[in-house]
């Protein structure tokens, strides 16, 4: 059965399109074995998996209804926007659905009621998922296009954003910058950020509804008008620093900053006539799989690809468990035409034996041992295969052997424990009177100063007497009269001369004022 899948694949002509198959059961002289390839998915409508989010809250028309007209009939107001109403509702979703012909289906603003405050709006298209874009991204505006907006990308599921494109029926009045052409860009410029007048001027609302990021036309740059000369652009994609990840999104933003006017002024009194409607937004791409794939399947609500060559993840960035004897590298495009698969090998070999868990790129044989060894294993890693972690740091215990968190730093506190390694779970050792996983605080009837120190006084069995207080356990402060580490001895016995003669009144007028002495002092040890 297996040979027969085999011979089947065998069979397929590689000519199938570029970088379609991952491998390929060949005869060579040595008898049949494995070959692979560089490959990718294939293209797909990426609006089908999309997740959107527009804002601000309220921005949909429809709660409640409201009445709009359109530039073509401003003064018939008689459309209306109702959320409630199937029929004349316009949600997000409807600028993914599939168009049947005629009628349009679109998702709405509110009208400009607010004038001249802006009408703000914010459309967040995420993946969850790295994506190559193949085509043009094409949104379709319904009574007329933005006047300003702006598309933004992001490359980390939308932590970071950057600016991919600004549209503007005057660039230079917008955004400051000057109108240009995707068409006029260079093989050195393929990938600026440019300002473009070519989407936003007024060309009568059924006319001209459609705003493009040209993918394709930045591809022609390299590959020619009809993109007949796919290989030389392939071969920059490699080349150029920087090109690839241009064409790669995790998100996308359309910030639409101004809707169309008709092609004048904004009219005051006919606020109606001004909001935003998409019909469609295509994006066409495919998953990037780093050339590891050419299956990408839609799972538990997440495009994912199908890794071969031994790599795993969802952009198949790493290499399968066992399979680490060298690091792991993308696949190439090149040499054309069939790439470079640059799979992940499996520990097995004499030298590739030696795994270094992707925390060291080198090994070293050394003779009197006859062993292989990792050399400066990184990410505070150390032993033959880096496979320990430092002294001073301890493994953690959610993440795998491979990952650069691997090891986590002791942290132990210097005056309250014994050194600075600890065990397995990160336990310090302590000095006597010192706990906590750090050595950082302190035992009961302890207290902590540089250091953890046994309580001289406390409130419960080292009371400090005759109305001498305990100052943060470290020092009974003694009525006048008394001494000793608890006060409990008086300066009478201690010293005869202090109380000789006195007579018992006396005394006790003394006791008073020493009390009074006694009080103030706390009073100003509290303080
Ligand atoms: C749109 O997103 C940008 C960030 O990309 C943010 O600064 C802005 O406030 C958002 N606008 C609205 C109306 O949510
Ligand atoms: C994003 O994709 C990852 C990997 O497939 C998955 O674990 C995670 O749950 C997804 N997150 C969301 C919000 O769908
Ligand atoms: C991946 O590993 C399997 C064994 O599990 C092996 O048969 C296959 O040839 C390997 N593929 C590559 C590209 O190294
Ligand atoms: C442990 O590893 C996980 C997985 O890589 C990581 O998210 C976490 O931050 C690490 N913990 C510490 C304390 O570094
Ligand atoms: C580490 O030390 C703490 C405290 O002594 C202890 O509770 C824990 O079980 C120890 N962990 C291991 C793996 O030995
Ligand atoms: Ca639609």
């Amino acid at each position: 059965m297996l040979y027969l899948v085999a011979l089947l694949l065998h069979c397929l002509p590689l000519a199938m399109g570029q970088y379609d198959i991952c491998k390929s059961w060949v005869t060579t002289d040595d008898g049949p074995s494995w070959e692979f390839y560089a490959c990718q998915p294939k293209a797909m409508r990426m609006k089908d998996y999309v997740t959107v989010r527009v804002d601000p809250a309220g921005i949909t028309c429809g709660d409640p209804p409201e009445r709009f007209c359109t530039h073509e009939n401003p003064y018939l107001c008689s459309d209306e926007c109702d959320a409630s109403n199937p029929d004349l509702a316009h949600p997000p979703k409807l600028m993914f659905d599939s168009e049947d012909e005629g009628l349009a289906t679109y998702w709405q603003s509110v009208t400009w009621r607010r004038y001249p405050e802006p009408l703000l709006a914010n459309i967040t298209l995420s993946w969850n998922k790295s994506i190559e874009l193949t085509d043009d991204i094409v949104i379709t505006f319904e009574y007329g296009r933005p006047t300003i907006m702006m598309l933004e990308k992001s490359l980390d599921n939308g932590r970071t954003w950057h600016p991919y494109q600004y549209y503007a029926d005057d660039c230079m009045e917008a955004f400051s910058m000057p109108a240009r052409r995707v068409r006029d860009l260079s093989t050195t410029s393929a990938n600026r950020v440019l300002c473009t007048e070519e989407y936003s001027r007024w060309a009568g609302s059924k006319k001209e509804k459609t705003v493009r990021f040209e993918v394709r036309d930045r591809f022609a740059i390299f590959a020619g008008p009809d993109l007949k000369n796919m290989d030389n652009l392939y071969t920059r994609l490699e080349s150029a620093k920087g090109l690839k990840d241009f064409f790669t999104v995790t998100d996308l933003r359309m910030r639409l900053l101004r809707p169309a006017l008709g092609g004048t002024y904004v009219q005051r009194e006919n606020l109606y006539k001004y909001f935003y409607a998409v019909s469609n937004i295509e994006v066409t791409g495919r998953c990037k799989c780093n050339l590891h794939a050419n299956l990408c399947t839609f799972k538990e609500g997440s495009l994912q690809c199908e890794c071969e060559h031994n790599t795993t993840g969802q952009d198949c960035g790493k290499c399968k468990k066992n399979f680490r004897s060298r690091s792991w590298r993308a696949g190439s495009y090149l040499p054309l035409p069939n790439g470079s698969p640059n799979a992940c090998a499996a520990a097995g070999s004499a030298f590739g034996n030696c795994e270094c868990y992707g925390h060291s790129h080198r090994c070293s044989y050394i003779d009197f041992l006859n062993v292989v060894t990792c050399v400066s294993c990184k990410h505070n890693t150390r032993g033959q295969h880096c496979q320990h972690c430092r002294l001073g740091f301890y493994r953690n215990s959610s993440a795998e052997l491979d990952d650069e968190n691997v090891c986590i730093e002791c942290n132990c506190n210097q005056i309250g424990s014994m050194h600075d390694r600890c065990n397995e779970t990160g336990y310090c050792e302590c000095k006597e009177g010192a706990t906590g996983p750090k050595c950082d605080d302190c035992l009961p009837n302890y207290y902590w100063r540089q250091g953890c120190f046994p309580n001289v006084c406390d409130d419960e069995l080292l009371l400090c007497q005759n109305g001498g207080t305990c100052y943060q356990n470290q020092r009974c402060v003694c009525p006048v009269g008394f001494k000793g580490v608890l006060c409990q001895q008086s300066r009478c016995e201690a010293d005869k001369k202090d109380c000789d003669g006195a007579p018992s009144t006396h005394s006790s007028l003394r006791t008073l004022l020493l009390g009074a002495l006694a009080l103030q002092l706390r009073g100003w040890v509290d303080l």
